[in-house]
């Protein structure tokens, strides 16, 4: 028996508000429900143990799932990952999960991806919001609160030093939005403090030995400083290296507080060399392939899948540094 002009009438108007067709309006590309899928995954670099720890989540996460798992390194190169994007959807991959090193020049990486009609995920970073939208450009951003991050890491440090202290910032990797999102949310909670200044910025990339050049020079500009804040652990690390090649005392004259959770830090910690690090969770693995499900089912996934990070410092790092990476 056909159905009534009524049936067809509600079980239209019903398809319309599902959220598939919502997702189709904005012109987001669909991901077909399948068995297994094809991945891409456009890593910025490997070059510390925090974008290890991301890619070895994602890949046993694949292969648990028995997903084909598409790998691609841009060795700290902006443009390799966008030409490494390209490759990807050159071979037609069913979603990208892209960690995009800097928030502008990945713009057209995701772009391409839009217009090729494969979605993308973001995991960890972002990118300009002012050229691209997450449930319009790409699916969500899965990822830390950054500014949190730098208001904590500034919160502690006020407690620890009381409130006075000579600071020394060292940030991640220029354009990106975590040393953006970093910065900000560190200088912010110190403008209401008028004992805490910081008398000198300047990127270290995220990198260890480059964190400790950076350090080694600010200090020697700066010899009255008495706290550093890294944006992550990896130049942490080389700042507390520096600061004993200079003869200071890190975690006695100096105050060391960064971000991430890595081993080392976590063993800095229980040395007495850290003071605390504000955790940045690297492990996306599980989480990035539940929201490609919640996807491919239809669901209306939220624009930020926010990570939720714990807090390090002398009272739990000996506990929990056995699980650290
Ligand atoms: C944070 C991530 C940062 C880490 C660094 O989510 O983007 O990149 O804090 C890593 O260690 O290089």
């Amino acid at each position: 028996m056909p159905m009534s002009r009524r049936s067809l009438l509600t079980l239209a108007a019903a398809a319309a508000a599902s959220p598939l067709a919502s997702a189709l309006a904005q012109g987001m590309p669909p991901l077909q429900r399948k068995a297994n899928y094809r991945v891409g995954f456009a890593q910025t670099e490997s070059n510390n143990p925090w974008r290890i720890a991301q890619t070895d989540s994602m890949r046993s996460e694949a292969q648990r799932r028995g997903d084909a798992f598409v790998y691609t390194d841009a060795a700290a190169s902006a443009a390799k990952q966008v030409a490494d994007v390209n490759s990807m959807i050159a071979q037609r991959v069913d979603l990208i999960f892209l960690a995009p090193r800097e928030e502008r020049p990945l713009v057209p990486a995701v772009m391409a991806a839009k217009r090729a009609g494969i979605p993308v995920i973001l995991l960890d970073r972002r990118v300009d919001g002012a050229q691209a939208q997450p449930g319009r450009d790409y699916v969500t951003f899965i990822g830390s609160d950054f500014i949190d991050q730098g208001r904590r890491a500034a919160e502690w440090l006020d407690g620890a030093v009381n409130g006075s202290a000579r600071i020394i910032e060292l940030q991640g990797t220029t354009g990106s939005s975590p040393a953006n999102d970093r910065r900000k949310g560190f200088a912010d909670y110190i403008a209401a403090k008028s004992g805490m200044r910081i008398v000198a910025s300047q990127s270290g990339d995220f990198v260890r030995d480059r964190g400790r050049q950076v350090a080694e020079a600010l200090l020697q500009a700066h010899p009255d400083a008495t706290a550093i804040y890294a944006h992550n652990d990896e130049m942490a690390v080389g700042a507390i290296a520096a600061l004993e090649a200079r003869g200071r005392r890190p975690g006695q004259d100096v105050t060391v507080v960064s971000i991430d959770g890595t081993r080392s830090a976590l063993q800095a910690i229980i040395d007495g060399k850290m003071g605390a690090t504000v955790e940045s969770n690297p492990r996306f693995g599980p989480k990035a392939f539940e929201t490609l499900d919640r996807y491919a089912a239809g669901e209306t996934v939220e624009h930020w899948v926010k990570v939720p990070d714990r807090f390090f410092d002398r009272n739990n790092a000996a506990q929990l540094i056995g699980d650290a990476y």
